[in-house]
Order: structure tokens, then sequence, then C-alpha cells
């Protein structure tokens, strides 16, 4: 095993941060001289994020990882042995020992344990108990146990996420969490119409989303500068609409394979993907591809540039309907959840009438594909379904007349959660109409008072949109997002009595190194102690 050139438990016992050291916190290590290995056991406090419900240290022990170390899961369940392979996937590389996952060993390892009569935990909650013998993870259903190995793999230090063997002494405190989310929506939408992302970005996109517990990967599959998924009955949607992009081209579109890729890689990681296909506006690159749905006489033209709201599909055209059911059956047949985006936002070429009978005939027939809508806040213009979801986004009455049709609502409140929106005014990447978005803005605020009108009861949850107007890659997408996400998904998690301020800025430093190591872009606020 390599040593490396530097010393992890050191660094955190002068308590260096890796501001400070930096090139202590990048997983290549370079030529320098090779320090001693040190191998001691400690115990930092935890910095868990997003913060547990409960998390009591039980004492000065510690739990280490060693050669002998296997993930003890019980036989027959292949989703948790899933689950524990994927942890294993974190903890060798690193470490250099063979983990293995077994269903025999009795003792002396990391247990994953279903246990039905836990059922106060919730669809999502586990418990987590390190004592100096083992760790033990049990939950009521999968998906806890999944959100159980996150936090564990949070309490090893972040050394643990290095692609490189290191020698150390891997441990964590003895300590039990016992932990639930607030929300059952805890989402992210990624736009991958103004620019496209491939499958891979979207891959390390969804592992981000998991680290922190986010469930919900929204996909903004089309817009005026591009369509992304392939439809095989209306193969010109991809053909025409699929090349292009913001400030022109090539960009590319998924295949229905890819886009079933990324729905397997998601769901083994308890990630809902939600599609949306934005409509009767955003839709220029539909309607180059199909030229018949525009009311217009004249072809629509490529679009590249970054105006709203300018494009609509013709309502009052019965193909416009056969187009829609074409695209809504095939995407809902790749989608094993329950959930359509229709979009709806930013009509500017129709009026409120002709709009409201659209999105009623489009709520219809993606109730026929069986599945529920979702839309932008601006849907409650039309009559709505108790079972449709409302995306609150930019005004706070029209979020709340949602409330009058029975529909709950998703909040995403531009101001605090856009995460395209610039952190300051020298911000290079990003848009700022909302506002300028630093830490703090996106930690401090309540769901549940945020909006007039809207209580609790109303809200399934949040989620952050990322438009990718400016962000032309991950590595931009990464930058704009870290560390807005994990605050954000700490509001959504944590409950609010459980979380403050003051507390997320003091935890946060602690996750930079694991950043560096996974080999993600991030944002030095100043706000932060890093
Ligand atoms: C508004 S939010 C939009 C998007 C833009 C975004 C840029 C919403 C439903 N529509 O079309 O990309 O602002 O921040």
């Amino acid at each position: 095993m390599k040593t490396p050139d530097f010393a992890w438990p050191r660094q955190l016992a002068l308590g260096l941060t890796c501001a400070v050291l930096t090139a202590g916190c990048r997983a290549t290590p370079s030529t320098g001289p090779s320090p001693r290995a040190v191998t001691r056991h400690f115990a930092t406090t935890p910095r868990v994020i997003p913060a547990p419900t409960s998390l009591a240290l039980s004492s000065s022990d510690s739990f280490s990882l060693t050669a002998t170390t296997s993930i003890l899961v019980d036989s027959g369940n292949a989703e948790v042995a899933r689950t524990a392979e994927l942890l294993a996937l974190v903890l060798r590389p690193s470490t250099g020992f063979p983990i293995p996952v077994s269903s025999s060993a009795t003792s002396g390892g990391v247990a994953l344990r279903l246990n039905s009569t836990r059922a106060a935990l919730g669809a999502e909650g586990y418990e987590l108990a390190v004592t100096r013998d083992s760790v033990r993870i049990v939950a009521a259903t999968p998906a806890g146990l999944f959100h159980g190995v996150q936090t564990l793999r949070q309490l090893f230090p972040p050394e643990i996420e290095s692609q490189q063997a290191l020698s150390g002494s891997w441990a964590i405190p003895a300590v039990t969490i016992v932990d639930q989310p607030r929300f059952a929506w805890r989402g992210s939408m990624l736009d991958v119409a103004r620019h496209f992302f491939t499958v891979r970005e979207v891959k390390q996109y969804i592992d981000l989303l998991a680290l922190y517990k986010l469930n919900v990967l929204h996909l903004h599959l089309s817009d005026d500068q591009g369509w992304r998924i392939e439809i095989k009955s209306r193969p010109q949607l991809t053909n025409v609409g699929g090349r292009l992009q913001v400030g022109g081209g090539p960009a590319g579109f998924y295949t229905q394979d890819d886009y079933t890729d990324i729905v397997r890689y998601a769901q083994e990681r308890y990630i809902t993907i939600v599609p949306e296909i934005d409509m009767p506006a955003h839709i220029n690159a539909a309607l180059v591809s199909h030229p018949e749905l525009s009311c217009g006489t004249r072809p629509p033209m490529v679009y590249t540039g970054t105006e709203v709201g300018f494009s609509s599909l013709c309502p009052e055209k019965e193909e416009t309907y056969a187009l829609v059911d074409d695209v809504v059956r095939e995407i809902a047949a790749l989608t094993p959840a329950p959930y359509f985006h229709i979009g709806g936002d930013e009509v500017q070429a129709l009026t409120h009438e002709r709009y409201a009978r659209f999105i009623e005939r489009v709520q219809d027939i993606v109730g026929r594909r069986g599945k529920q809508m979702v839309g932008w806040e601006e849907i409650t213009r039309a009559n709505l379904r108790p079972t449709t979801l409302v995306q609150q986004w930019a005004n706070d009455t029209v979020a709340a007349a949602a409330t009058r049709y029975g529909a709950k609502l998703i909040l995403s409140p531009a101001p605090r959660m856009y995460l395209d929106m610039k952190y300051t005014p020298s911000t290079e990447l990003g848009l700022h109409w909302a506002a300028f978005i630093e830490v703090r803005d996106a930690y401090d605020w309540d769901p549940a008072t945020y909006i007039k009108g809207v209580t609790e009861r109303d809200i399934v949850g949040i989620e952050a949109p990322v438009w990718s107007e400016t962000l032309r890659n991950i590595t931009a997408v990464e930058y704009l997002v870290m560390p807005r996400l994990p605050a954000l998904a700490e509001v959504g998690w944590t409950a609010q009595a459980t979380r403050n301020w003051e507390n997320f800025r003091d935890r946060l430093p602690a996750h930079a190194p694991r950043w560096n190591y996974l080999g993600v872009n991030f944002y030095r606020s100043p706000q932060i102690p890093w």
C-alpha cells in the first residue's frame, strides 16, 4: 500500500482546516517527503449534513475499520445487498481492505438490518449505532438503510472518499443517531435542455444528491433551445431538436436506453426521476421539428438565445394533443415513479383562457397514461385535480391558489432556492434576476412560514432548480450548487427546531476535503470558516 504524503489524524488533531492545508486535502498526493503514517484512534464531533434528528456521542470509544471488517446483511434481500455493495465501493479503494459483503458472518462488522417493527422510523428513517466493536444500521425500509449509509460515510474522515489507498486509522466515534426527514419531497431540478449534460454528468449529480439525502431529481428535458429525450414515434423531435443548445451546438439527447440507465442509477440511490416536458411554451425546439403544431403561418426558426415565453404549441389544433399523448405515453412507460411534469410556465403567446384549456386537456392525458401531473405555479389558472402537484417559484398568491383545488405544493422560491442565481455580484456564472443568494440566504428560512397562507400541511417538500443558460458542464453546475445544495438539503430534511445557521456554518467546512477527494468543484463562500 502506498503511503500518502500527508497524515490526516495529525491535521485533525491540530485543528487545521483545508483552507490552510489545501495540498493535504487534495486527492492526488504530491511527491514531497513522506511523513510517518500516524495511527491513532480519535473521536471528532460528527459533522453530519443534513443534521440528524438526534445524535448522542455514547462514550469516548471509537470503531475502526480493519483488514477483517465485513459488511453484514440478511440473506435474501437483494436491495439491501446492493446498498451494502455501494458502501463497500466507498470503503475499499481508500482503505485498501477487502470489505466483503456477507450474510453469514455474525459479528465484528458493519451490519445493515431491515426491521419491519421499526415502522416509527418512517419510510426513510434509520437508526445508526456505533460501538467499539460494531456499526449497526437499522431501518424499516431499504431507503432508510441507504440514508443511514450516507450518514456513516460522513462519520469517517474525509479521506474515506479517496480513490487511492491511504494508511491511517479509519476510526469513527461511538455514537447513536436516530433520524428521519421533515419533508417527503427533497429535490433538485437539472435543466439539461439549455445545455446538454451527458449521462455520466447526470450520474455525478445524482451521487451528490444521494450524499445529502435528497430523493428527487427533476429533469427539465425540453425547452426552446433543445429536446433531450428520444421519442420513438416522433423521431424528428431529437433529429432536429436534439442538435442545438444555448450558444449553438453540437448538443445531444438521451436515447430511451440512456434515460432508463439514468432512472435505474437513481433508483439504486433512492432518488425518484421526475421527467419534465415543458409546454405549451418553452417549446421552440419541438416546433422547429414539427412546424405544423404552431398557430403561426411562418415556420418557426431555430433559437439558441436565452429569452423566455415567446413560443407556444397551438392549443386549438388536435395534432398538438396527438403529439403530447405520444410523448407522455412513451416517457411514462419508461418512468417508474408516478409523476409527469408538464412545465406550464411563462406563457406569453396565449390568453389565460386558451392556456387553461390546454392545461386541462394535458392533465387528462397525463392521468390517462397513469401519472400524476406536476406543473409550475402558473397551472393554477386551470382547473386542477387534487392529486396534481404545483411547483411554486415566483408568485406567492398564485401558489396559495393551489390549495383551493386541494393540490399540494412543491416549494422552489427563486430568491432562496434557484441555484442558477449568482452568490454575489462578482460570481462569474449564473443569472441574478431573482436575487443574489449567498449560502446563508439558501439556508436561513422556513418553508412552513415563507409564503403567506401556505402551511406545512400544504407542502410535499422543496426542490432546488438549476437552470443551465450559463452552465456548460457539470463542473460549472457544481460551482453554483456547492455549498448551497447541502444547505437546502438540510432545510428539507431537518426539523426547523433542530437546525440553525451558526451550527450549519460550523459543520460545513468539514465537508470541503470530502468534495476535494470526490473531485467536486465548489464556491469558497466568505461566510464559511473553511
Ligand atoms: C425562469 S422558473 C424560468 C426558466 C429560466 C429561469 C432562469 C421557470 C419556471 N422558468 O425558464 O431558465 O427563470 O433563472
